[in-house]
Parts: C-alpha cells; sequence; structure tokens
C-alpha cells in the first residue's frame, strides 16, 4: 500500500483508539436559540411568592449567560440578602441551591460572598439530614434530591463530607430513590451528579479507600441504567420535567452508556415542542430544563471563573406578557367532582368552577362548600403550592405520607397550582405512603 493511502487508516486507527469522550452533549443549534427566549422570560419576570424560590432560575440563569451584566449584578446582591436573613429556615437542599447559584461564576467586581461560612452551615444542614435517617428508620429530613444537592455543593465548594458515607447513602437500591415503588429519574438524576463530582476530586487525593470509588463507579452506572429504564416513545426521560436534569446526568457519564441507549437529539427535539407547548411556565420548571439545552451541566459552576453576559436585555414591560389577556365575554363554568379519600372512606362533592381553573381552584371552592370534610393547608414550594394538611391530616416526611393528587384514576405530574382541569374530571387527593 502506498503511503499516501495509509495515513487515513492511520488516522481511523488512531481516532478509535481516543477514549470515549467525557461529556457528550447535544445543545440546541444557534438557529434554535429563539427557542429558549420564554424560558430565559419566564424565569427573568415571574413573581416568586419567596425570593429562595428563584435559586433555581439564578442558578440556571448565570450557569448559561442568559443574562446581561446589570441584571446579573442586581438579582445576585438582592438573593445574597435573601440568603442571608432566611438562612435557619431554609431547608437543606435550598441552601445548597443558593450556593451554587451564588457561585455558579465569577461577577467582575466581585461581590463579596462569605462561602466558608454558607459553605459550613451546609455542612451542619446536611449532618442533621443524616441524624433524622438514623433516628427515623433511614427517612432524610427532606429528600434524597436535596440530600444529593447538598453533596454536590460540598463536593463543589469544599466542604465537610465523608466519601465512605456518600458511597454508604447514595446505594442505588435506597428506599429513597422511590415513591411508591417507582424510580424517581429527578432523584436519580441528583445523585449521579453529586457522585460523579465526588468521583472526580476523589482522582486528586490519596488516601481513598478502593473499595468507595469502585462502590461510587457501581452505583453511578446502576443509576444511568435505572434513568434509562424510564426512557420513554418520544425520548423523554421520566416525564417532562425530569428530563432536563436527567440529561445533565447523562452529559457527565457518558462513559457508563453505549450510544445506542441514547439518542440525545431526539429527548431534545421532544423538548422543544414541549416548549412551544407552554409546558414550561412555571420558572422552576424552565430553570431546570435550561442548561441541558445548552449544554451545561451543575458540574459547571465554578465560583472562580468569569461570569458570561448576554447583550440580549429582557426587560418586563418590553416582553408581551406570557398570561394570555382576558377575553371580553366572561368564562364559562365548569363541573367537576372532587373527593378527598382516606383508606376506604371517600368524601366526594362536585363544584362548578371557571373554566381554566386550577387543581386548588376546584380545592378552594369544595372546601368554601364544606369546610369540615374539605379544608386544607398549603405550603408554597418552588414548584407553586404543595398540600401539606386536608381534615387536619399532614403530610409527614418522617413517616414518608403525602397527600397524592390524582385525575381520572391517575398519578398527576403537575402540583395543584398548575393543573388545569377539565369539565367532568374525578380530582382526587388521596392519602398515601411513598
Ligand atoms: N426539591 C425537592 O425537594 C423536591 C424533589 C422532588 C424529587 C421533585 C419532585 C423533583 C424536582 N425536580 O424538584 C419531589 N418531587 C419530591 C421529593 C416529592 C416528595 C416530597 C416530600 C419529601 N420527601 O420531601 C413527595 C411527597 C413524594 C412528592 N414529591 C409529592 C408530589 C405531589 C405533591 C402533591 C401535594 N400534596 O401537593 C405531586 C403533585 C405528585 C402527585 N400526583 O401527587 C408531585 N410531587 C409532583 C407532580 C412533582 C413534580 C412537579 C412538576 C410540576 N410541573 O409541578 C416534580 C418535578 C416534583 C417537584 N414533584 Co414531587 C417531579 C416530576 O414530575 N418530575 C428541592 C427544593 C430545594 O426545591
Amino acid at each position: 500500500m502506498r503511503q499516501s493511502h495509509q495515513l487515513p487508516l492511520l488516522g481511523l486507527l488512531l481516532f478509535s483508539l481516543i477514549p470515549r469522550q467525557q461529556c457528550e452533549i447535544c445543545e440546541v443549534s444557534k438557529e434554535n436559540k429563539t427557542a429558549l427566549k420564554p424560558l430565559i422570560h419566564t424565569m427573568i419576570n415571574s413573581n416568586y411568592t419567596e425570593r429562595i424560590h428563584a435559586a433555581n432560575a439564578l442558578l440556571s440563569l448565570r450557569l448559561c449567560g442568559s443574562l446581561n451584566q446589570s441584571q446579573d449584578q442586581h438579582l445576585t446582591e438582592q438573593f445574597i440578602l435573601t440568603v442571608n436573613s432566611t438562612e435557619p429556615s431554609l431547608t437543606s437542599g435550598q441552601l445548597a441551591l443558593a450556593i451554587l447559584a451564588l457561585g455558579a461564576c465569577k461577577a467582575p467586581d466581585g461581590m463579596s460572598i462569605n462561602y466558608s461560612e454558607l459553605v459550613k452551615r451546609l455542612g451542619n444542614k446536611y449532618k442533621e439530614e443524616i441524624r433524622n435517617m438514623e433516628d427515623h428508620n433511614g427517612n432524610p429530613l427532606t429528600n434524597y434530591y436535596q440530600l444529593s444537592l447538598d453533596i454536590l455543593a460540598l463536593c463543589l465548594f469544599n466542604g465537610n463530607y465523608s466519601i465512605t458515607e456518600v458511597a454508604k447513602f447514595l446505594n442505588p437500591e435506597n428506599k429513597n430513590y422511590y415513591f411508591h415503588g417507582q424510580f424517581s429519574v429527578d432523584t436519580g438524576a441528583m445523585a449521579v451528579l453529586a457522585l460523579t463530582c465526588v468521583k472526580n476530586k476523589t482522582r486528586r487525593q490519596k488516601q481513598i479507600d478502593k473499595k468507595d470509588i469502585e462502590n461510587i463507579n457501581n452505583y453511578t452506572e446502576s443509576l444511568i441504567n435505572k434513568i434509562l429504564s424510564q426512557k420513554t416513545e418520544n425520548g423523554l426521560l421520566g416525564n417532562i420535567y425530569s428530563t432536563g436534569e436527567a440529561m445533565q446526568a447523562l452529559f457527565v457519564s457518558s462513559n457508563y452508556y453505549n450510544k445506542n441507549q441514547w439518542v440525545c437529539e431526539k429527548t431534545r427535539d421532544t423538548v422543544l415542542t414541549e416548549i412551544s407547548r407552554g409546558a414550561f411556565r412555571m420558572p422552576t420548571a424552565a430553570a431546570q430544563i435550561l442548561p441541558a439545552l445548552k449544554g451545561k451541566t451543575y458540574l459547571d459552576v465554578n465560583k472562580d471563573s468569569s461570569c458570561v453576559y448576554s447583550s440580549d436585555s429582557f426587560h418586563p414591560s418590553t416582553q408581551e406578557p406570557i398570561v394570555s389577556v382576558t377575553p371580553a365575554v366572561s368564562p364559562s363554568q365548569i363541573q367537576v367532582n372532587y373527593s378527598v379519600v382516606i383508606d376506604k372512606r371517600k368524601d366526594r362533592i362536585v363544584v362548578s368552577v371557571t373554566d381554566g381553573s386550577v387543581f386548588l381552584n376546584v380545592m378552594e371552592q369544595a372546601q368554601k362548600e364544606n369546610p369540615t370534610l374539605f379544608r386544607f393547608k398549603t405550603k408554597e414550594t418552588a414548584w407553586g403550592p404543595y398540600i401539606i394538611s386536608v381534615q387536619g391530616i399532614k403530610a409527614s416526611t418522617n413517616d414518608r405520607t403525602y397527600w397524592e393528587l390524582r385525575s381520572n384514576g391517575e398519578h398527576l405530574n403537575q402540583g395543584a397550582g398548575s393543573y388545569v382541569v377539565h369539565a367532568g374530571d374525578d380530582l382526587e387527593v388521596r392519602w398515601s405512603t411513598y
């Protein structure tokens, strides 16, 4: 064979010897970037009931370079004040998210953030999660999604945690990954990000137990398989709201699965269609999908790397409102069935609400008509109102109990403040154990 023919062959051989790329991404193309604008707009212009609920949005916007410099400075400064004034009452995951948001990148004038103090406090909240598991049958104060966020933030910001403990807790067989026996893709994805950070860091450390590394590798592989086993026909991972973070988990662990197991482009295109259908009107939903579409992951958080700024500016006044204008004709009324289910007992009512109402409006109407049977309490979260009690019966993380929302016999993928009800729906809040 002549030398000129051998060269391409040699190149091919060398190429096939190069280890598979660490990070496989399928970023939205330049032409499709405008499809992401509604997400950014939603995050910047939403009214957050409590500013701490904007943590996810701030993290996402800063990580993706979607803010201009003055917006970044304004939002970040306000957020620092919020974190400092509310820190004692924050859950561990809320504080972890806040640290990730503030440390997503370095602003030019170096706003003074006392990371070491915040990280120390996060370390204490993480310990409380563990203590709760010891005292309450392995149940953390919050959940494994937040425990994983804690480990991720502690890992990225040089906090204290034991690798052996991490390897013990994040075993994929642990019950905290499952709700009603079903694997939680959101939780698994966050755990993969945490495990990957811990593993990358241990590479630079001596005196690491080989067994811990082996466990971390095996657990990552098993979690990735569980995530991939939840892939739907149209490429979603779990459901539309878990897909963004699951994509991040798959980006950082491409050496744990084969190319043919996941077609990233298919997932991305389904998500783009869902954006245009308005599935991401909730700012937290928008925040959790944007990084993946921009080829970013939470592992890219780096308080020492300069922030990238956008030249676009989104002003509340210059953008079209995301909520459609109220029609001139008054909306029609619809009737729905609503019941509270506790074991075999079912308290039922038919209520009339305006068309376009959400699950919460139905509960409010039922409560108005019969407060004894239908009274309830809510708590604001980053995903909107969470039903904490009905008829005075309270959800408990220690007992793994909650009020499950169902419609026409199916478990809902949206909360009470977002699920739009339809005429004739059979709505139900059911006392459940997860
Ligand atoms: N975030 C958290 O701590 C939440 C973690 C999370 C895994 C979360 C989903 C995923 C995410 N990306 O944020 C989660 N839900 C958890 C842990 C829980 C449990 C909360 C109690 C605990 N142990 O901390 C629990 C009880 C199992 C649960 N979620 C219940 C519910 C239902 C709420 C009903 C109510 N009483 O108000 C509900 C509505 C399911 C139902 N049919 O009853 C529910 N969750 C849903 C739908 C969701 C999705 C929200 C999607 C949306 N558009 O509104 C979710 C994204 C999320 C929030 N839950 Co939970 C999962 C999904 O569908 N992909 C960290 C903190 C700092 O923000």
